[in-house]
């Protein structure tokens, strides 16, 4: 854009901008609040974006292109307006004209809620997916729900977790569409029978309890080029809004307790992501975003294709993430016999057709079982068809493999009174990945291994990515700047391009403009720091960073006492020579997970005790920064040295911080677990730290046993002492950390925190030098940038566009 093409646009801009407040408020520009100037803006993104929207939908239905939809339960999308405001290139035109108008775009931006709409990876992978898919002008879509409460706002009081409902919708959402016209009814509970009718044997779901499933449909918008894709997500609503008669005959509480239980399905996100208690609501929500969404993608295919389902199998993937829409094969299954009319065969071979699957976790109480008695009396007819699928699935065991009954059992979908929804997801679908390379040869070789064998040319595995719009471009500017001044601009549609980062491996000018950089953003985040928990903290020092949910796996326990150890250590010798250091934590603890929230709590206590120490305050200081969500996330990854990833081997499926911190130019100090492997290869080993047991290593300790924690507390001093000071008020008066030293020492450390200290103590000491050679470091982090192309989520996208969902 030329300047004076850019000088029109402004005034066109600020002309309808000035309109578009007055619109909104009822008020001019003057007189309106930030809150008005945020909706006045949004709304003005929106219109430009729902015109191409209309647009492209229109070709995708006239091309009849297939498509992609993500059924998930969690879509992290974070704020949505400057994300738009860049994609649509308008981001100059933005940020000048409203200077000019004297408004401040940043307070502006600070209006928009940040949807919590998932609780970690595994959400907000999906969001990465769906940015990536637009920016690569691929048609995917999501599916999932539209929770009016999404993940709670957590608070630190008094150096504990709060929790606080997340009312996000409480200004209203600028960018969702409801659509009426296009609500499904979900049936519950009721009976089946079937009827003989015109000869072919029908199924007949009877006295349900219906409930109305809304769509609010969200745009994605592609990166500067006209894609447009939509996440619908849905909202749960009685069938005909109020009973007013009911209320009327005098029943008030009977129609208002019929309301909300309809509405309670789409209430609230389940704060957790590892497991979950068996509750009937989340079984119903497991369903209700499947069957509504499924309902809408049959109905819009015919509407394209003559009225019939045929070849839905080859023009539509679903795309299951992770097991909580594993009933999308069931349910397709009773759309495509009771509604459609084909045959077992025929809605097999479709269905298997469509259907791939991610595994997201190993974690044992994350793959989800459900009662067999609460299944078949909350979805009856989907439970019927999912034993009918198992016992065909059994009979074909049965005839590949007679005599292994044993084996055969193990696979069933059905045993033991549960539905084993891992099971079902891998019997319905025609692909089944891992997110990491580690990862899927855990799936094939231990998780899945039985499976692997009866199918092993449905397992693949495709690394993770992050969204580099999002994660480099759009949450550090300066580098996106020098990056395009350095390297041009390639690499904003194709990161691999951050290989020729090379050329500047040794120039000097460029370093000092990357350091400069970097320092910048850590003063905006040693700023955030300050202004929310009154710390302050060295901008110098080494920032090093680990965010993420609190969880044993992740083991943040073992960076809490190796920060207890290191001040230990500066205690007894107050000269002791090292890189000043902040230690940054940010994470939630789901809330019925009491000992994540006891972590939560030790590093508040450690940060209180350190914090206030004078004779430490120039050599450390220790930040837990509460309310972790997407926003927080890209103030913190641009202003980071360390990005400490060190979960016990084999635990973390793949990890996504790790590759958001590299693109940022942080080291990670990591084990060999998840994607830290990917990185390592990446980078070589000059440009990563890693320590500790290998998943080889803890999978042996864990089959054969032979590691006694005891054994190394009482050999060690240093932990020794540690330990000691979780439970002698060393860290505060009553305060006592007796679980947490029960789980290393009477429990025998599940994690290996203990077994890992050394080896990881170490590493701390090697990462301390290394920052302490100026050159050194900046070479190294300049090396990670340049490696991330691979870990972008453009890249995992076109890996599963090619070997998952084959599009051309
Ligand atoms: C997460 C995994 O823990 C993480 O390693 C991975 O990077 C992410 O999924 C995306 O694949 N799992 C979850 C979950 O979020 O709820 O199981």
């Amino acid at each position: 854009m030329n300047s004076s093409e850019k000088q029109t646009k402004k005034e066109a801009f600020k002309a309808d901008y000035i309109n578009k407040i007055e619109e909104v408020s009822g008020n001019c520009l003057e007189e309106s609040s930030v809150l008005k100037q945020y909706q006045a803006l949004a709304e003005l993104v929106m219109d430009e974006i729902t015109t191409q929207w209309a647009k492209i939908n229109t070709q995708y239905n006239k091309h009849q292109t297939k498509q992609v939809y993500f059924f998930s339960i969690e879509f992290l999308i974070g704020r949505l307006l400057k994300s738009y405001i860049n994609n649509i290139d308008m981001d100059e035109v933005v940020t000048e004209s409203l200077e000019e108008l004297g408004l401040d775009y940043a307070a502006i931006q600070e209006q928009e809620s940040d949807p919590g709409l998932g609780n970690g990876g595994l959400g907000r992978l999906m969001a990465c997916y769906l940015d990536s898919s637009a920016a690569m002008g691929m048609p995917a879509n999501g599916n999932g729900i539209r929770y009016k409460y999404g993940l709670f706002e957590q608070r630190i009081i008094n150096g504990e977790q709060v929790e606080v409902a997340d009312n996000w919708l409480k200004n209203g959402y600028p960018f969702e569409i409801r659509k009426p016209d296009k609500s499904v009814i979900v049936k519950y509970y009721g009976s089946i029978h079937s009827e003989n009718i015109n000869g072919s044997l029908t199924f007949i779901h009877e006295d349900y309890e219906p409930i109305m499933a809304v769509p609010y449909d969200i745009p994605i918008k592609g990166y500067h080029n006209e894609t447009v894709n939509s996440l619908r997500l849905w909202s749960a609503e009685p069938i005909d809004g109020f009973d007013l008669p009911t209320f009327n005959q005098g029943q008030f509480l009977y129609a208002i307790r019929q309301k909300s239980e309809a509405e309670s399905i789409s209430q609230i996100l389940y704060p957790n992501d590892s497991g979950f208690d068996g509750k009937l609501l989340r079984l119903k929500q497991e369903y209700f975003f499947v069957c509504a969404g499924l309902k809408r993608i049959v109905s819009h295919y015919k509407r394209n294709n003559s009225n019939s389902v045929d070849g839905f199998g080859e023009k539509i993937c679903i795309h299951i993430n992770d097991t909580h829409p594993a009933m999308c094969g069931p349910e397709l299954m009773r759309i495509l016999m009771d509604e459609e009319g084909l045959g077992w065969n025929d809605a097999w071979k479709m269905t298997v057709s469509a259907l791939s699957f991610t595994n997201h976790t190993v974690l044992p109480e994350a793959l989800e079982k459900w009662p067999i008695n609460m299944m078949n009396k909350l979805l009856p007819r989907i439970y019927m068809i999912i034993e009918e699928i198992n016992r065909r699935f059994i009979e074909e065991l049965d005839a590949c493999y007679p005599n292994n009954i044993e084996r055969n059992h193990s696979l069933s979908i059905i045993k033991d009174g549960q539905v084993h929804m891992a099971s079902l997801s891998i019997v319905t679908s025609h692909s089944i990945n891992g997110v990491a390379s580690l990862h899927s040869k855990i799936l094939r070789e231990e998780t899945f291994n039985g499976f692997y064998q009866v199918f092993p040319e449905r397992f693949h595995s495709v690394t993770n990515g992050v969204s580099p719009r999002r994660f480099l471009m759009r949450s550090n500017p300066k580098l996106k700047d020098l990056l395009n001044e350095s390297i041009g601009i390639e690499w904003e549609k194709n990161l691999f391009q951050l290989k020729k980062l090379s050329n500047y491996i040794n120039d000097p000018v460029f370093y000092e403009k990357f350091d400069a950089i970097k320092l910048a953003n850590k003063f905006y985040l040693a700023d955030y720091i300050t202004k929310h928990i009154d710390i302050s903290v060295d901008p110098n020092s080494i920032f090093d960073i680990q965010v993420k949910r609190i969880h044993e796996y992740k083991r943040q326990l073992l960076n809490a006492l190796h920060i207890l150890y290191l001040y230990n250590r500066l205690k007894e010798n107050p000269n002791l020579e090292m890189a000043p250091r902040t230690f940054i934590f940010a994470g939630k603890a789901a809330p019925g997970y009491y000992f994540a929230k006891d972590i939560i709590k030790l590093i508040n206590a450690i940060a209180y005790m350190v914090n206030n120490d004078k004779t430490v305050q120039d050599k450390m200081k220790v930040v837990f920064l509460a309310n972790f969500n997407v926003s927080l996330a890209e103030i913190i990854y641009p202003s980071a040295n360390v990005s400490e990833q060190i979960s016990t081997a084999g635990k973390e499926a793949s990890g996504t911080s790790n590759m958001k911190f590299m693109m940022n130019g942080a080291i990670t100090l990591g084990t060999m677990d998840g994607a830290n492997i990917e990185i390592s290869e990446a980078v070589g080993p000059t440009n990563i730290v890693t320590f500790g047991l290998t998943s080889d290593e803890v999978f042996h300790y864990q089959k054969y046993g032979g590691y006694h924690s005891v054994d190394v507390f009482e050999q060690d001093p240093r932990i020794q002492k540690v330990m000691h000071q979780l439970v002698d008020g060393t860290l505060g008066f009553g305060l006592n950390f007796q679980s947490i030293y029960d789980s290393l020492i009477l429990y025998n450390d599940p994690y290996f925190v203990l077994k890992d200290f050394n080896a990881y103590s170490d590493a701390q000491n090697r990462i301390d030098q290394l920052f302490r050679n100026n050159k050194t470091w900046t070479k190294m982090s300049i090396s990670n940038i340049a490696q991330s192309g691979m870990f972008s989520s453009d890249r995992s996208i076109a890996d599963y566009q090619r070997e998952i969902w084959e599009i051309k």
